[in-house]
Parts: C-alpha cells; structure tokens; sequence
C-alpha cells in the first residue's frame, strides 16, 4: 500500500553477540544497552520525504514487536555483514506479515544476490538514489532494483541525520560522520570497493549543524567520528578543525571523540595538535602487521618506513590512546609471527588491540586473487566478525598453525598481568590535555553511577581482577591523575576482552583439534598451485 504519508519503520538488524566489538560487559558498566547507534538508518530517514511517519527499531537495543510491524506500512533494513542472519529474519517476519520491506545498507551493497527475495533493493549511498525508490513506491510499484552509480554521492549535500530518531541513553557513543572514503589501497579492504578512494567530505556548516543538533538534544560525552579514515582528505580536515575546536570552546568541550585514522597521522604535528585542541581522546589505526614485507604484499606500504612503536606514542604526547588493529593469516607470514605481534602490542604498550584472522571479504582485490588462485573456500564470513570466524580461504601456511599463532598472540596480549601493565604505561605515557568543562550535574551523577558500578565489579565481582585494577588505579592517579577518565575505560574494556580472549582461546584449541586429527585438514597450497 503507496499512501503520500505512509508509517514506515527503520529495524536494524542485531549483531551477532560473538563479536569483538559486543562490548557488553562495557554497556552493562556504562548503563547502556548497546555500544553505537545506525548511522546509515538515521542518515536515510533524513532524506526521505518529510511527509512520511518514521520510527526506528534498532533489534540491538530494544524488541521488533508485532504492533511496531503492524503499525507499518513499509519496513526498511540493512546493515553490514554479521547482520546479515538477522536481516534475513526482518524480511522474514514482513513477509509473512504482507509488509513490504526495502533492503540497502553495505552488505546488501557487497552481496546483493542474498537479499534478493526482499521486495525493494536499494544498492549504493541512498543520496541522491533513494529519490529513484520513493518515486517508484509513490507510484504504486511493488518489487525493484534500484542502483547507484559508484563513489559519486555528494555527501556535502546530506542532510543532518535524524538523531531525534534515538535514545541516547541507550549508546555508549554516537557517531558522526565527516567524510567518506580512503586514499589508501590495503589488498583486504572493502572500504575503498564500498566508499572509494577519493574521500568525500561534508562541509563545515554541516557538521557544525550535526554537532549542535546532538548538543541540542541534549547529547554529552562521546562522540564517534565514524569516517573510514578521518585524515584520508588532510586540507579539508584542517579546514574543519579549526570550526571544530571554536565550537568546542564557545560550548566549554561539551563532546569527546574518537575516530580512525591511519598512521600517517603521527608524522602531522599540527593535525595532532588540532585533534588535541578539539578534544579527540581516542583513535583506532589499522597497524596489521609489525613485519615489513607483509605489509609490502597487503599494499599497506604507510605503515612501513617508521618505527611503530615511536609513532603511536606520538599520539599518546598528543593526549589520544591508541586502539589497534591487527591481522594473522597473510600469504607471506613467516612462524615468527606471534612473537613479533606480541612484542609490537607490548612495545606500543597499546592496551585494546583488535587482533583478528585474515578475511577475504565480499568485492575486495583479495577475494578477486584468492578467487584467481582457487583459494577461495565455500563459507560466508557472515557471523561474528574476524576473530571469530575468518580464514575463509585456503592459507599459505598449514591452517593450525596460523590458528595455533593466533592462540598464542591472545593467550600473550590478554593475560591480565600483560594486559593492565599496558594500561599503567599508557596511564603514564598520555598527556590529556586539561580542557575547560562546563560542570553538568546530570552528567557527573550518571559518570559517578558507572564508576561506582565499576568499582564493584573490579573489587567483589571479578575478584581475579582486583589486585590488577586498584593497582592500576593507584598508578595512575599518582603518576598523572588527569588521565583517570581514560585508565578507567580501558580497565572495563578489559571485562569484555579478558572473556572473549578466553572464549576465543576455548574455540581455537577446538578447532586446533580437529584439525590435528585430519578430520578436516585443508588441502595444502602447493597441491592448489600444482594444479592451477
Ligand atoms: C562505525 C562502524 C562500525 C562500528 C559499529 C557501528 C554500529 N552502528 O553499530 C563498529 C566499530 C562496532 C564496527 C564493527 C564492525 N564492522 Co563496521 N563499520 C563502521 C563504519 C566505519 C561506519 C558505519 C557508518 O556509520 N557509516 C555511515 C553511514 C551514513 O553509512 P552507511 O552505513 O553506508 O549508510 C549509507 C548507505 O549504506 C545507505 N543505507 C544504510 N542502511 C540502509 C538501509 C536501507 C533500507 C537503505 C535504502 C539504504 C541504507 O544509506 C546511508 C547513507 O548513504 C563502516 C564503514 C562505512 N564507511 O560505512 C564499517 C563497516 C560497515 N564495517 C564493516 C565490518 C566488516 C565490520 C566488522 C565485521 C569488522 C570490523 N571492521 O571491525 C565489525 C563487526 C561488528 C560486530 N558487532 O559484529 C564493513 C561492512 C562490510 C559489509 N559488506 O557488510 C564496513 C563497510 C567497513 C569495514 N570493513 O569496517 N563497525
Ligand atoms: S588505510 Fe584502512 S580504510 Fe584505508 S585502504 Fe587501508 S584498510 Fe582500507
């Protein structure tokens, strides 16, 4: 059913809860309910017709119930690709209901052919190409395929998203995003297939609009700059900034964000600086891999020519921690791999490290080589995410001993005594800077709730952890008080990470297993490459 005001509802489908990024030992602490909030779902409600009902369910946060789909007269989902088994439920659920539903998202962008029992297909950034949909659903059509042409939505043209559409207190952040797209050309990454890599940024207006919409609504604390990779565009970054850091002060810094940045950006003092001044606390940078020649092959050459360690304490001087990733299972990794991951993790001394098994994703130059090669292995990387699932391929290496190498670098990183140590020296290394506050008393008592629930689960809950945690505590606030705020964050990290590493570990000596008893045992590259 077309009606010129039709009740349409934004479901975003639930993640798989195996994930490094679940995070939910941190929610519980913090008192939200999920970490991040569907910026592409808000980003989409804003460009369609004012006229329209909109309502947003995120399956992360909150229940799909029969009166949300009742209500409906049409349902739009999507989202990346560990969302993919529950997406194929919402379809699920609107068909046997008779409502339509409209797909788009990354992974409907990356595997279109899964989603394409949904009635409508929306393939691209939805600016400019969700017009295509809405005219066709205005004039009464039932099914289509409606497709974007490739990098060429004008996001300096988007509309603020409808942050109106959530509830904050159900976030640990909210994101945020300043450009999309990344220069780099890393051999495993979607990104650039998705985005491209000319990064496309929105304008200073914008993204003052964005920031001052969030202030208005009452937003405080955490804001996450989603961007693939926020220096990939530098001029018009420093651009931004400096409107950045007025905004901040004329407000007395009522945000702190984070963002992803490559490791370029610790050889720019003066974007260091301004990030600083605009109170960036935190950046997630793509390390991958300590060894030279595997980041040659995986064309990650920026990560090259500089000692690692060195650059991430430059960030640290800069008042931002690091979070790193990191990836076992390249073609040309040698059995020293763990040990050299380890001793980077500790060098760097970064304490959250996303240490994950190489992944032939959907559309990336990977997947296109490893399909040339005839390595590519019928499963879908689909549920969980790189540590829990990937290696969808056949490696160089015998398969146990990359998953043996990747076992020990978490056994090593995750030991709670390796692990706290590096937040000690991360406590000790940072310099926050100490920025003028406006005093929010709804913010210090919801900040006080969450310390105080920290403190009981480090003392009497995790008892195993006590000594780690007041050690730590203590360290800090002897040593450099002001960096307390960021200790604490990483020490409840550790409630989620210590217990994923352990389960990880549990699964991986499985899998060690089974493939120690030939049950599964996959055919070796060289007989691949002889019959090739
Ligand atoms: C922030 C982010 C995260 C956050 C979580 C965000 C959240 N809401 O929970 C975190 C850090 C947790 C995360 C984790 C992961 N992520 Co992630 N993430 C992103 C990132 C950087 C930004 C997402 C975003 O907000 N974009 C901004 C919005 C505006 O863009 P958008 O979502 O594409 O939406 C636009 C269109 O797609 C479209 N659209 C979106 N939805 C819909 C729905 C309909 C019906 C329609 C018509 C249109 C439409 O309209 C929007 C406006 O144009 C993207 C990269 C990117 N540039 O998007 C990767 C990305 C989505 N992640 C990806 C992946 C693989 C993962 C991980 C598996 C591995 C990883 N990279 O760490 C994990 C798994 C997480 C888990 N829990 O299991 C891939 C997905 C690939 C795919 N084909 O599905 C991406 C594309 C890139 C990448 N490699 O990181 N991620
Ligand atoms: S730097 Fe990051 S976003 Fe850019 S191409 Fe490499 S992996 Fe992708």
């Amino acid at each position: 059913m077309s009606t010129t005001s039709p009740n349409v509802l934004l479901v975003f489908p639930k993640f798989s809860p195996n994930s490094f990024w679940n995070l939910q030992a941190v929610c519980d602490v913090w008192g939200a309910r999920c970490p991040a909030p569907p910026l592409g779902l808000i980003t989409l409600a804003a460009l369609l017709p004012s006229s329209w009902n909109l309502r947003l369910v995120n399956r992360n946060a909150e229940e799909l119930t029969d009166a949300d789909l009742a209500w409906a007269d049409l349902v739009m989902t999507g989202g990346m690709l560990p969302q993919y088994n529950d997406a194929q439920v919402i379809i699920e659920m609107c068909k046997t209901r008779g409502k339509p539903v409209v797909v788009g998202g990354p992974d409907a962008m990356s595997r279109p052919d899964v989603y394409r029992h949904a009635d409508f297909l929306v393939l691209g950034e939805a600016e400019g190409l969700i017009d295509q949909f809405v005219a066709a659903w205005s004039a009464g059509a039932t099914t289509g395929v409606f497709e974007g042409e490739k990098f060429q939505a004008d996001v300096s043209k988007s509309p603020t998203p409808r942050f109106d559409l959530l509830n904050f207190k159900h976030y640990l952040y909210i994101g945020v995003q300043f450009s999309r797209g990344c220069p780099f050309n890393c051999e495993f990454c979607d990104i650039i297939e998705l985005y491209g890599r000319v990064p496309r940024a929105k304008t200073n207006e914008q993204m003052l609009t964005e920031i001052d919409t969030l202030y208005r609504l009452g937003r405080r604390g955490h804001v996450d700059f989603v961007d693939d990779n926020l220096i990939g565009n530098k001029k018009a970054l420093k651009r931004f900034l400096p409107a950045l850091i007025a905004w901040q002060k004329e407000h007395s810094y009522p945000f702190r964000f984070s963002t992803e940045a490559s490791m370029n950006l610790a050889d720019d003092t003066e974007l260091l600086r301004m990030l600083r001044e605009a109170n960036f606390f935190l950046i997630f940078v793509g390390i991958e891999s300590p060894d030279t020649s595997t980041l040659i092959s995986m064309q990650k050459k920026q990560n090259t020519r500089r000692s690692l360690a060195d650059s991430v304490h430059r960030i640290y001087q800069a008042g931002m921690v690091v979070i790193a990733g990191f990836i076992v299972g390249f073609d040309n990794e040698t059995a020293s791999v763990a040990e050299g991951m380890a001793d980077c993790i500790e060098a760097t001394s970064i304490p959250v490290c996303m240490v994950g098994l190489l992944t032939a994703l959907p559309n990336t130059q990977l997947t296109r080589r490893l399909e040339k090669e005839g390595r590519v292995l019928p499963v879908t990387p689909s549920d969980g995410d790189q540590c829990t699932g990937g290696l969808n391929f056949i490696t160089l290496r015998e398969r146990r001993d990359v998953l043996a190498d990747f076992r020990a670098v978490l056994k090593t990183i995750y030991d709670p005594v390796a692990y706290f140590e590096r937040v000690r020296t991360v406590g000790r290394m940072l310099d926050r800077p100490v920025l003028p506050h406006l005093f929010s008393a709804s913010n210090a008592w919801h900040d006080v709730k969450a310390f105080a629930r920290l403190i009981r689960c480090m003392t009497f809950r995790r008892t195993d952890l006590r000594p780690h945690f007041w050690r730590t505590v203590i360290d800090c606030l002897r040593n450099k008080p002001r960096n307390i705020e960021t200790v604490l964050g990483n020490c409840a990290f550790y409630l989620h990470l210590g217990s994923f590493a352990q389960f990880l570990i549990a699964d991986l000596d499985r899998k060690i297993e089974a493939l120690d008893d030939e049950a599964t045992r996959q055919p070796q590259l060289r007989k691949v490459a002889q019959t090739a």
